[in-house]
Parts: C-alpha cells; structure tokens; sequence
C-alpha cells in the first residue's frame, strides 16, 4: 500500500517556538511573573486554550473564563505581529527538501497540527503547496495525545491509518499517533518521544525509502 506521510508544523517543519515564547513571556509580564525557557517547552503540542491555563497556574492566578478568552487572544494577537514577518529561511533543515522528494514520488503529504495559525505559517514560509490536506487546532474537537487531528488528516487522505507515517516534536504528538494506529518520527530528543518508531535531530536525517520502510518495522 502506498505510504502517507502526516506532519506536524512546529517544531517539525518550523521553528515557532521562540515566538511562542516571547508572546507567553509578554502576558506573563504583564501578569505580573515570569515565564521560562523549561516552561515554554513543556507547551509544545499543547492548544493554546490549555497552554494559558498551565501558565496562569504556574503564576498562582485564578481568571475568569472571559477572561481567559481574553488573555488568550491578546497573547495570539502578539503571536500573530510576530509569525506575519516569518520567511522562507525560517523552515527547518531537510523539510522543504524532504517534502519535495515526497511529492515527486507521488506520496501524499498532509499537515497535522495544534497550532490555529497554520495556514499563515504555511503561506510565510512557502510550504503551503506541497501539502494535499490540512488538519490543525480550526479542525479538531479534541487535542493531542488524542488521535483526532492524525485520523482526519488521513481520511482526508484517504489513506488507511496502518499506512500513515506521523513526524511529531512533541510526546502528545506521539501518543496521538501510536493512538491512531500510525508509524511515528520523533523530531528530538530520544527520551522526550519514547514510543517512536526512530527519533532524528531534523528531517535531513531521513530519505523517503527509509519512511517507506517503517511500515515494515
Ligand atoms: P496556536 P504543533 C502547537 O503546534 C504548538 O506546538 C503549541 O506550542 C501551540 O500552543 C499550539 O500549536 C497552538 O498554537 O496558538 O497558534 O493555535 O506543534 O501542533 O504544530
Ligand atoms: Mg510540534
């Protein structure tokens, strides 16, 4: 069967992290507390809605749900100023190399991913047109580790999940996807992504027969 190859956007294909950071650091500021580098890493995969509660608790802060909502929408008005002047040198190393060799070997590609702000990352960065289906924080009701996000994007796909091979960055990532049934690459370190089938530093690590090869493993 032919393999399909479901990705998540950052941490996997582009560095936002950093950007996360700072936009959490700003509301933390104005809340009246820190926030560090060891925290930030602990929201990777985490929905924004869940990633403000963990640092209005890290802060000893107690919010209404509206204001909640609100908090949260300032922090991604911040995010958003910021990802608008992303550019294509903003990718990872090996992704748009490896999408490439994916697309000229007629693998479907599909974005898997927490983040609402897809599609302007996507547009930034130039990796919009090499995905075949776009599943993100807009598509989904539930949040990684459940499998939603990865078992939409292959029926977008059409694809079976015994098929699907998962790039993740995040451990929800990869209990997402050995939920949904699927292969993953975990993009890190090896003990932040136990249950990976292989764990690289970036996807300049891998070639498209060793991601077809997987399915054998
Ligand atoms: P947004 P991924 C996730 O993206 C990020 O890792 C996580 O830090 C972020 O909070 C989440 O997206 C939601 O992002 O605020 O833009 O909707 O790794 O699943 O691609
Ligand atoms: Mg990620």
């Amino acid at each position: 069967e032919q393999t399909a190859c479901i990705f998540d956007l950052d941490g996997v294909l582009v560095d936002t992290a950093v950007y996360h950071y700072e936009a959490w650091k700003q509301l933390a500021n104005s809340l009246g507390f820190d926030f560090t580098h060891a925290q930030n890493e602990q929201l990777k995969g985490v929905s924004r809605m869940r990633s403000l509660d963990m640092i209005l608790e890290w802060g000893g802060i107690q919010k209404s749900d509206a204001e909640r909502e609100e908090l949260a929408s300032l922090k991604n008005s911040w995010y958003v100023a910021m990802i608008s002047k992303m550019t294509t040198d903003e990718v990872l190393p090996g992704s748009g190399e490896l999408l490439q060799q994916l697309k000229e070997k007629g693998v479907k590609i599909a974005l898997g991913s927490a983040s609402k702000n897809s599609a302007l990352i996507l547009e930034r960065t130039g990796l919009a047109h090499f995905f075949d289906a776009i599943v993100d924080g807009n598509a989904v009701t539930s949040s990684k580790p459940d499998p939603e996000v990865f078992i939409k994007a292959a029926e977008l796909l059409a694809a079976a999940t015994a098929d699907c091979v998962v790039f993740e960055d995040a451990f929800a990532g990869v209990q997402a996807a050995k939920a949904a049934g699927m292969r993953v690459v975990g993009i890190g370190e090896v003990e932040n992504l136990k249950g990976a089938q292989i764990v690289i530093k970036d996807l300049s690590e891998i070639t498209v027969a060793e991601i077809e090869a997987l399915k054998n493993k």
